[in-house]
């Protein structure tokens, strides 16, 4: 590329977000120079979110890792020197290999999640490497395996209406998001289904800036969502308000539903739910005489214990009532399965040297902790910040034996315990091919120029690990390009002509599946015998040992995504210190003073926070959003508190099932 010109290129947005935005990238002498939204672009309309926006202060910011770095001070201390590509690839090939021949494969742990969404980069030759070096399988459940379990068991596959079809909707629920912060893209869908008429509920224990945007809001008691549900459909069969012919002639296990849903009873529930039998009477016959209905709920109702039991009652409810029988109704979970790459040709599980041991990451600090692990590779995500039970996570990082590498865009909390940093690559700077969890476009992501310094694409560290580590198999050989024909390669009707060649030309492609199609009805459902399944899944895992007085919830907040975006300037200049929200009446009761600093405390740790009066949270309910790099505050962020609980089935995360005790900051040694 000439170092004088402008061009512009299509982009997507990589980041962990329901929306996966088209973005328009000038680049100019070689640099970024502007990102905006795809202006023809049918769900990103032209405009990108509060974070993205201020991309190139990302772009652009003295975090940037941009050549190999290796460990100088303790680990932890973030002090590092530089050192070349080679010497660093040399050193940790010899490492690796010290590891597998003292302790077998499994003893090397990759950690991984969605820092980048594509399909190259989120996992393609890192799988196929820890495969053929006989590395422990990691189970990626920190945010919707529960949702995923139950998707599975009760339709077969993760398929919900098209979301271009929000506005049809007459009656919608939104059951646990808050996509004012986390799905700005669906804003519009929902305004446009408000001024058809559509009445929206808004379920969630939390007054979020969606809740007060739209009609209805109902503040249950967290965790309470499965209780809830299962008195909606009780009261539809008892009412018999539900759709008795589309129970018939779709589904398998209804008995055993309605017994489950037999306990609970309005009065019941809405005991448990902290609401009025009123109330759920209300919703209950919106949802019975509303069509067409869409029922939305968020990852964010699956973070707690009794997660899977939770999305199996709320999934329920689109069954019972018949609403996939409107093209615009039904449940809007995710739509990860709209798109049927060739899955298998990109991971290459016949790599794999054998069986390894399986980690859910949710349970990380313990893997670190009881011996088994000896050396973790980290990208795309940063555990230090966002795994739960952080103070364990961050003593087996801390840990002297533990070889770790980790590649990042960013000095991030984990970076700074590495032995080795290695340069990650910006998603502009990098050819891939993008889904979305939420809509159905398959999108080319094209980059503009090279890497800036010496970083690399991920696909290209584990190319580069492969040969150092001598792995001749040509399946360590592919280009990205290569990689990308892989995956399209495929018979599946809804990816036909869907390719490389035709993506350049067109880099926005809806997936072949008519807006009118409606899942389940005019497609097959996918469960062995055919039919949709609701005998119950879950709900038997205690909640025991939270003894803490507040609740505490910790969900996504506008201004980052996670970790990402938080060591931003202009993030840590609007707030710059961590923030618990608390209820007037709990303030008052405590004698706690806006800006107050309190400490946070239960068995699993601590940290601190400034008091900030809100009427987001209800009483006896705390709220500090997700998440603050600990290395901007005391070295530690919210997760000192979450639980690594894992949800009763499915393996999934329980963030949202943390109780705490707070005391004024200073008291906290008094306490334990
Ligand atoms: N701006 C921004 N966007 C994001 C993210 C981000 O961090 N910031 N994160 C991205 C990622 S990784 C994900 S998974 C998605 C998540 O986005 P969402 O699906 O919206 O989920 P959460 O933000 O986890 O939580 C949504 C809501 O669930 C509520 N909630 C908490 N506990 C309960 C409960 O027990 N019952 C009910 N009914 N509601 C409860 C919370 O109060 C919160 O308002 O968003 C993505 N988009
Ligand atoms: N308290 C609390 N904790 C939570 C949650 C919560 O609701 N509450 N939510 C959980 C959820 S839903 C999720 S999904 C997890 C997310 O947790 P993480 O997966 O750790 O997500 P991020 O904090 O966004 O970190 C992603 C990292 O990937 C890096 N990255 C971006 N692109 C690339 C790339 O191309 N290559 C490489 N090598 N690195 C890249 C970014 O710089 C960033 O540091 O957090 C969980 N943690
Ligand atoms: S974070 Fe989400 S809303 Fe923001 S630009 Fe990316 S995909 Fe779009
Ligand atoms: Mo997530």
């Amino acid at each position: 590329m000439s170092d004088t010109h402008q061009i512009l290129v299509h982009g997507v947005c990589p980041h962990d977000c329901y929306d996966t935005c088209g973005m328009e990238i000038e680049w100019k002498d070689g640099q970024i120079y502007r990102i905006q939204g795809q202006t023809d672009h049918p769900i990103t309309q032209g405009f990108l979110c509060f974070k993205v926006n201020r991309y190139l202060e990302r772009v652009n910011h003295p975090d940037r890792v941009l050549y190999p770095l290796k460990r100088t001070g303790v680990k932890g201390a973030g002090q590092f020197k530089r050192v070349t590509w080679d010497a660093a690839l040399r050193d940790i090939a010899d490492r690796l290999g010290h590891v597998i021949d003292r302790f077998g494969g499994d003893a090397i742990l990759p950690y991984s999640f969605a820092g980048n969404m594509g399909v190259l980069s989120e996992g393609s030759m890192d799988r196929r490497f820890f495969a053929a070096i006989g590395a422990a399988n990691l189970d990626r459940t920190i945010c919707t395996a529960s949702a995923n379990y139950v998707l599975r068991q009760m339709f077969g596959q993760r398929l919900g209406p098209d979301p271009e079809q929000i506005p049809q909707a007459q009656m919608i629920v939104l059951w646990g998001a808050n996509p004012m912060a986390t799905n700005v893209h669906q804003i519009p869908l929902l305004d446009h289904a408000q001024k058809n008429g559509a009445k929206i509920w808004t379920i969630d224990p939390l007054n979020t800036e969606t809740a007060v945007r739209y009609h209805r809001h109902l503040p249950l008691t967290p965790n309470s969502d499965a209780i809830l549900a299962l008195a909606l459909g009780r009261y539809l069969i008892h009412h018999e308000l539900y759709d008795q012919n589309f129970v018939e002639q779709y589904t398998a296990g209804f008995a055993a539903y309605r017994d489950a849903a037999e306990p609970w009873s309005l009065e019941t529930a809405a005991w448990h739910c902290g609401i009025s039998p009123a109330a759920i009477e209300e919703l209950a016959l919106d949802i019975a005489q509303i069509r067409p209905l869409l029922i939305r709920p968020g990852f964010g109702m699956q973070r707690q214990t009794n997660s899977a039991w939770a999305v199996w009652a709320v999934a329920s409810l689109a069954v019972l009532t018949g609403a996939w029988k409107d093209t615009s109704g039904g449940l809007l979970l995710s739509n990860s399965d709209a798109f049927p790459l060739n899955w298998q040709g990109i991971h290459r599980p016949d790599l794999a040297l054998g069986q390894s041991r399986t980690v859910n990451m949710v349970e990380l600090g313990i893997a670190l902790e009881d011996g088994s692990t000896q050396a973790l590779v980290v990208y795309n995500a940063n555990p230090a910040a966002t795994a739960p039970e952080q103070a364990k996570v961050l003593r087996g990082l801390s840990r002297k034996d533990l070889f770790l590498v980790v590649h990042e865009q960013m000095m991030t909390d984990t970076a700074r315990y590495a032995d080795y940093v290695l340069p990650a690559a910006l998603s502009m700077e990098v050819l891939d091919l993008h889904l979305s969890y939420w809509h159905r476009y398959v999108q080319l992501n094209i980059p503009g120029g090279p890497p800036a310094g010496e970083s690399v694409a991920n696909t290209e560290l584990f190319r580069r690990l492969a040969k150092a580590m001598h792995l001749e198999d040509p399946a360590f050989q592919e280009s990205d390009a290569d990689l990308i024909r892989t995956a399209l390669d495929t018979d599946h009707p809804y990816l036909t002509g869907i390719t490389l060649e035709s993506l350049y030309e067109n880099p926005v492609q809806k997936v072949r599946i008519s807006e009118e199609t409606r899942p389940f009805i005019d497609t097959r459902i996918n469960t062995l015998d055919g039919r949709i399944h609701m005998e119950p899944i879950g709900g038997n895992r205690s909640f025991g040992g939270e003894t803490g007085k507040y609740f505490l919830l910790s969900p996504s907040r506008r201004e980052t995504i996670k970790s990402s975006f938080a060591n931003l300037e202009s993030f840590q200049r609007r707030l710059p210190d961590p923030e618990l929200l608390v209820n007037p009446f709990d303030a008052d009761a405590e004698a706690w003073n806006d800006g107050e600093w309190v400490r946070i405390l239960n068995q699993r740790g601590t940290t601190k926070a400034k008091v900030r009066i809100s009427r987001v949270p209800p009483r006896g309910t705390v709220v500090s959003y997700a998440v603050r790099w600990n290395h901007s505050a005391d070295g530690t962020n919210i997760n000192q508190l979450t639980p690594a609980r894992i949800s009763d089935i499915g393996g999934g995360a329980t963030f949202y099932s943390t109780r705490v005790d707070i005391t004024r900051e200073g008291a906290a040694d008094d306490v334990g």
